[in-house]
């Protein structure tokens, strides 16, 4: 196992290696990718790439911890245990995880150390909770039997994840696959391999029996296709672009009908009514957008703005975005780090270019900040018309727009008028019109006077293009069981 130093920021880098069956080996080509620092550009460290190979050899431990051994045998509550011990040990190592999180993905040091970290012990501690709490029913039906159903592990599963709360998306995974009595195959995304690995440390550490959770590093169309077309995987819990969504799920289809969900883009309305509590709403507005340098599937990227506040509201909205502090993700200060890597930064440029040509007006930002690192400007364009580029295609990033409506019944057409459903936000003191809204905008989770509300109780997931299934709360469990229906004639 290498454990380095980075320097600069005094942050231990942990394992670098593919944990397989309770070991940490090289790939089987031997290859290992670069991880970068998004601040500065600059190489953190290799790490090893997997392949199919791996992901075969993966798959075998699995599939060989389901099927025998102790995990099988294993009480359910002793399963729970093993969740809870992994949760303090995650807390433990609080700190030096959140240093890891920030130099590896950029985000603000203090975002990961008061958020990232305790929304990921909790969700461990949340599931830890469920494991022998997971019951079937006894059903009444006709005739001289007794009917009940089980809800078991539908096996061994596969997950994929992005970059852009990647121990959080691990724990949104592994927690109530593990609950359930399922083995994993985690497959971490390239840009943000570090915490995941120092996690599959502490994993060891826990407990868990060989073959239970197994973590790549690796590409997507290599280690994840693998994933997403193996023959011995019975589930694949995906998270990340829809386009890729739309991939996994016909390769799922075309091999063996793997269970399927996902967990994609967004393109959420944050609607503002005039008769707000303005101040609030302009936070909520903000940290709706530009949380987490704008790279959340739930990012309020549509903001409406109802006629009669519109200026007024468009003119504080830009002054706030104005004093936004980006910088250095390790500088106590700063609210705003770089964005994850060259590509989502040419992306999001491309899509400020668009939002110019297509006649938006663009109040602030549009520019790179300094020239290391793939820092952006928080921006904001007004007069935007829901059809256009910069409305409909998500931009994962700091770029806001606004778009002007009349009435309610405007709000929620325009709201609606997107492939996507994932959520939706409400700002007005009047609790009708608030209602109105939970229930008319397709979308699956709605804020109301609040924004990225998160906790390891509500289910969270989208409608239409957003995804299929939800994650987190009871409702999460039904990804990881089969129902099994017993009927004895009496
Ligand atoms: O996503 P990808 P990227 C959106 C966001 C972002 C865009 C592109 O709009 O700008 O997607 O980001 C793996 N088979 N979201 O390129 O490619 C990949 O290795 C199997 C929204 O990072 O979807 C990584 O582990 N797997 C989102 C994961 O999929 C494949 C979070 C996500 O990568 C694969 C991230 C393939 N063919 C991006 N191709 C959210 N919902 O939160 C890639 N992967």
């Amino acid at each position: 196992m290498v454990t380095a130093t980075a320097p600069e920021q005094n942050v231990k880098i942990g394992p670098t290696q593919l944990l397989i069956n309770n070991e940490w080996v090289e790939s089987a080509t031997g290859r290992r990718f670069e991880t970068i620092n998004p601040a500065t550009g600059e190489v953190i460290c290799d790490v090893a790439e997997a392949d199919a190979p791996d992901v075969d050899r993966a798959v075998q431990a699995a599939r060989a911890a389901f099927e025998s051994g102790e995990w099988r045998t294993m009480s359910a509550s002793s399963r729970g245990r093993l969740l809870y011990k992994l949760a303090d040990l995650i807390e433990q190592n609080k700190e030096e995880l959140a240093r890891l999180e920030s130099l590896d993905n950029g985000k603000p040091l203090g975002e990961s150390m008061n958020g990232d970290l305790p929304l990921t012990i909790a969700c461990y501690r949340y599931y830890a909770g469920w494991a022998d709490k997971i019951e079937g029913k006894t059903i009444p039906i006709n005739g001289p039997y007794f009917c009940y159903t089980r809800h078991e592990p539908v096996g061994v599963v596969g997950q994929i994840i992005p970059w852009n709360f990647p121990l959080l998306m691990q724990a949104w995974k592994l927690a109530p696959a593990l609950a359930a009595g399922n083995t994993v195959i985690l497959k971490v995304a390239e840009q943000t391999p570090l915490t995941a690995l120092r996690v599959g440390e502490l994993i060891l550490e826990a407990g868990f029996p060989p073959g239970v959770v197994n973590i790549l590093p690796g590409y997507g169309p290599t280690a994840g296709g693998a994933i997403a077309s193996h023959p011995d995987i019975n589930k694949l819990a995906f998270t990340g672009s829809t386009e890729v969504g739309h991939l996994v799920m016909e390769q799922a289809a075309k091999t063996n009908l793997k269970r399927v969900t996902l967990e994609l883009g967004g393109k959420s309305p944050n609607i503002v009514f005039a008769d707000a509590d303005m101040d609030a709403a302009i936070e909520g507005v903000h940290h709706g957008l530009f949380f987490n340098q704008g790279q959340c599937c739930n990012a309020g990227s549509r903001v409406f703005v109802e006629e009669k506040c519109y200026d007024e509201f468009v003119a504080k909205c830009v002054e706030r975005a104005k004093q936004r502090t980006v910088g250095d993700p390790f500088d106590a200060k700063t609210k705003q780090g770089p964005q994850v890597d060259q590509a989502q930064f040419d992306k999001i440029m491309s899509y400020i270019e668009a939002g110019q040509r297509e006649g938006a007006k663009m109040l602030c930002g549009g520019n790179r900040i300094g020239d290391r690192g793939f820092f952006v400007e928080p921006t904001v364009f007004a007069d935007v018309d829901n059809s256009m580029k910069i409305a409909q295609e998500e931009i994962f990033g700091p770029v806001m727009s606004i778009i002007k409506f009349k009435d309610i019944d405007e709000a929620i057409r325009l709201g609606n008028t997107t492939m996507y459903g994932l959520a939706a936000g409400v700002w007005t003191k009047d609790i009708a019109k608030a209602h109105a809204i939970a229930h008319n905008v397709r979308a699956g989770t709605v804020w109301v006077n609040c924004y990225h509300v998160f906790d390891a109780a509500a289910p969270f997931g989208g409608f239409k293009q957003s995804g299929i299934g939800r994650e987190l709360g009871e409702y999460c469990l039904e990804n990881y069981t089969e129902v099994k229906t017993v009927t004895v004639q009496l």
